[in-house]
């Protein structure tokens, strides 16, 4: 992080003097339209944050003096910015609508096969969603079973579930991650062999859990559909990856297999291919609908001032609270049952970007990189942790995330809704003071003494984001929003976002201990005393030696 900028970060927040979020909106009712910012559907009001205009100039400088424009050109020209894996970072591509466009890797225009892929997805999920493809007993496809995990799977589900109300009902979408059986058990309790498509969602195609949860739901169909297993498994299943070798290998047709590539990382994947189970869920408008709302804030970003930038200024944000006031976490909240899983979306998304401690010069950083990051939807937060948020001593930022219109207006639900979500920012914003604390005591008719439990001190710092309703381009422009936040923040750290060397490791830690639990004769272990000794009572309590 560039120490200079750093530092005025920290002379704009001491001369601030402690000024609170209530004080700032006291002296200046023009407040709330100053911090506010809008782009490609989307309003960001982050009024509600402890920051002033010489913060406000100090942050956009560390951004400046981090050479931000010109990384951000870097990423989207196709230049290799994931160094340790010697790859270029070009989801941009994949949703890049302009018909005309070229961005090239390695002197070559990526552009058309992103193009014949969307077009092969489309033509397939179409045929799915007809009916005009059919299983290999001539009936329609009811079931789609997603396997992957991580980068795999997190995208599909969450959009799957989060743009239900543009889905076609009749097709029921199903997401197996976990290695654990029960995973695949309950799903296949579920579905019909004759009417299910699995779609094997792997980058590598290499990936433990995913390999083992497709053999087994190859064996699983194979036991319910009798023929010649090849012509079978060609009905019922279809491979995403970049590693046609090990597809074929597995025994999917190529035919079968739609592509991507490698400059495309897991966790920035649903706009590719990795997105087919959601493209046959909502169908190819709608993807494309998707598309171009992540479009719509890729050019944002890309094109808009540093200090109109929303990725930037949400970054930003999240810089000031991480390395000036010690936050160690961060929380979203999005007050939309549709967006359940955004939070544990954006969680892999963050943690598994900027979660890292050696800077790009293969130092060790001295200051604090990416966040704890958790969530829920709204409301049911507020009956669980906000407590912790209103009241306790740690400072957790939050996002509160709403729409104004809701897809199921039923009654007053919608309003309720949206009066806790304004309600809340609003009581962390401003809290509630001794003299409040009192006056809601005589109301309730409980002794005064009681104020202090019931004072809140305010000042706690929110964004709140908000959109007309929640539909494919305002996923998509979501998605892209926190994307490049995480990226904008990568930039100013120093670190490289794009690899996931901890996620590798768990590949490989795995293999070793497996051989351990599995050996026929008794193994000489070479781990720890207390693996050893796990692994030891495993073994003896499946009656191993
Ligand atoms: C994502 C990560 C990780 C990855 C999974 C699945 O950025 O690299 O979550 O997506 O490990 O990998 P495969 O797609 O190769 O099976």
């Amino acid at each position: 992080m560039n120490e200079e900028a750093f530092k005025k970060v920290q002379a704009a927040v001491e001369a601030a003097k402690g000024t609170t979020i209530k004080q700032l909106f006291a002296a200046d009712p023009e407040r709330a339209a100053k911090y506010t910012l809008t782009a490609a559907g989307w309003t960001l009001d982050y009024s509600k944050n402890r920051v002033d205009k010489n913060v406000m100039k100090a942050l956009l400088k560390l951004a400046e003096a981090s050479n931000l424009k010109a990384e951000i050109e870097k990423m989207f020209t196709g230049r290799k910015i994931n160094e340790t894996e010697n790859r270029a970072v070009l989801h941009t591509a994949l949703r890049n609508c302009d018909p005309k466009a070229k961005v090239k890797v390695d002197g070559k225009d990526v552009m058309p096969q992103v193009r014949r892929v969307l077009k092969q997805m489309g033509a397939f999920a179409d045929s799915v969603r007809s009916g005009a493809h059919k299983g290999y007993t001539g009936k329609r496809i009811k079931y789609v079973v997603n396997i992957g995990i991580g980068g795999s799977d997190l995208g599909p589900v969450m959009a799957t579930i989060a743009l239900a109300p543009f889905s076609k009902r009749y097709i029921r979408s199903y997401f197996v991650s976990n290695v654990d059986a029960t995973h695949l058990a309950e799903v296949l309790r579920e579905v019909k062999a004759e009417q299910t498509l699995f779609i094997v969602a792997s980058k590598t195609f290499t990936t433990q859990e995913t390999m083992t949860n497709a053999q087994s739901a190859r064996e699983w169909l194979l036991s319910k559909i009798k023929g010649k297993a090849n012509d079978v498994v060609a009905k019922h299943f279809v491979a995403l990856s970049t590693n046609e070798a090990e597809v074929v290998k597995f025994g999917i047709d190529p035919k079968n297999m739609f592509a991507f590539w490698d400059w495309v990382g897991g966790r920035y994947s649903l706009p590719s291919a990795i997105g087919l189970s959601l493209m046959i869920s909502i169908g190819p408008r709608n993807f494309q609908r998707l598309l171009k709302g992540y479009w719509k804030m890729d050019r944002h970003f890309r094109t808009a001032s540093l200090a109109r930038n929303m990725p930037v200024v949400m970054a930003l944000l999240g810089i000031l609270y991480s390395n000036v006031y010690g936050a160690e976490s961060y929380c979203v909240l999005p007050y939309d049952q549709y967006l359940s899983r955004l939070p544990a979306y954006l969680q892999q998304l963050d943690m598994e970007s900027n979660g890292k401690s050696v800077a790009k010069d293969g130092t060790r950083v001295t200051y604090s990189t990416g966040p704890i990051e958790w969530g829920e939807p709204g409301t049911n937060g507020q009956h669980s942790f906000y407590q912790l948020i209103h009241q306790g001593t740690h400072l957790i930022p939050c996002d509160f995330i709403g729409f104004c219109k809701t897809h199921n207006p039923i009654g007053d639900h919608h309003d309720k809704l949206m009066a806790n979500l304004f309600a809340q920012t609003e009581a962390l914003a401003f809290g509630l003071d001794h003299d409040q604390a009192v006056e809601w005591c005589r109301k309730e008719g409980v002794d005064e003494k009681l104020a202090p439990y019931r004072t809140f001190e305010g000042n706690r710092p929110t964004n709140t984001l908000l959109a007309d309703s929640l539909t494919p381009e305002t996923l998509g422009s979501l998605i892209a929003l926190y994307e490049h936040k995480v990226f904008t923040q990568g930039v100013i750290w120093n670190i490289y976002s794009f690899d996931q060397w901890g996620v590798q490791l768990g590949k490989v830690l795995a293999k070793n201990v497996l051989a351990d639990l599995t050996a026929k004769k008794k193994p000489v272990l070479k781990h720890d005393s207390s693996t050893n000794a796990l692994i030891a009572r495993y073994r003896k309590a499946k009656g191993l030696a």
